[in-house]
């Protein structure tokens, strides 16, 4: 499962106050904490309440690798932004994200190929975020269409059926598991699949419960990978044993601290 921590985001409110003050510690440690829990990549985002997002998210690319080595998911709708952040990252990074539009599609598809990333396709288009999982495989397939015209590797493709709160739009957790399914078979090598985990239990009680819960249904659905909160510890725990179950990991008595050394 690739990990992408997803908590330096300016929705945040300690993480919007770090943005508007140039705090750089602020940012490094929840960048260092991320990683030493488990996360293979950062999510970056530099959130709605940014005046000048480019230069935000310039500076935050900046802060981050000063500190950690992973690769990191540049997270904005504006191609401008996240070019501002390609162009400074160390390792092979995560455009999020495109979504299903052709216009999207002719900015976003260049843009990763030009700059050998990983690319992130959300199954929505101008008409919103689809009520069902053959609306989302329909614009998982044009996606998947756009990158074999494009001639971007569909392997570095990660398609994402769109989560949403589970206490609004209830019946849409069910369609987003057989979404991951189904998005496997799209194509040969199969494109990979994402969901941003936390999306799901917002404006819930009982947060942690319910994407813990979520997180090992999409699993055994098939999910590749999944931006989320690393430091809920009960939830890595969770994906970890998950993964042992799934045959992903090697059993052995103390595979929670195995997995933690690797
Ligand atoms: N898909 C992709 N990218 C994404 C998402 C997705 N990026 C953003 C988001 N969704 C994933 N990241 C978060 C980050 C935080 C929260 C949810 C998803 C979150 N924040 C608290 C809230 O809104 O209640 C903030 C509370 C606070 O201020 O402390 O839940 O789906 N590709």
């Amino acid at each position: 499962m690739f990990i992408i921590g997803e908590l330096i985001n300016g929705m945040y409110k300690q993480v919007e106050r770090a943005i508007r003050e140039k705090d750089k510690k602020a940012i490094q440690k929840i960048a260092n904490e991320q990683v030493s829990s488990g996360a293979n990549c950062l999510d970056v985002n530099c959130g709605p309440a940014s005046k000048d997002p480019l230069a935000d998210m310039q500076w935050l690319v900046e802060t981050i690798q000063e500190v950690v080595q992973v690769p990191l998911s540049l997270d904005s709708t504006k191609p401008k932004v996240i070019e501002a952040g390609l162009k400074l990252v160390k390792k092979k990074a995560v455009i999020n994200s495109t979504s299903a539009d052709q216009e999207k599609l002719d900015v976003f598809l260049p843009l990763a190929k030009q700059y050998s990333s990983f690319l992130i396709g959300l199954t929505m288009d101008k008409k919103g975020v689809p009520q069902d999982k053959d609306q989302r495989l329909e614009l998982a397939a044009a996606i998947a269409a756009g990158c074999q015209e494009a001639d971007f590797p569909l392997s570095d493709l990660f398609l994402d059926p769109i989560v949403l709160p589970v206490n609004v739009a209830q019946p849409q957790a069910r369609h987003v598991l057989d979404s991951i399914h189904e998005f496997k078979l799209l194509a040969n090598p199969s494109p990979k699949t994402i969901v941003g985990l936390s999306n799901v239990s917002q404006g819930t009680c009982t947060r942690n419960l319910i994407n813990r819960t979520f997180l090992i249904m999409a699993l055994g659905a098939g999910l590749d990978a999944a931006i989320l909160d690393p430091l809920d510890k009960e939830l890595m725990d969770s994906l970890i044993t998950a993964e042992l179950i799934l045959d992903k990991q090697i059993y052995c008595d103390s595979y929670l601290d195995a997995y933690r050394k690797k």
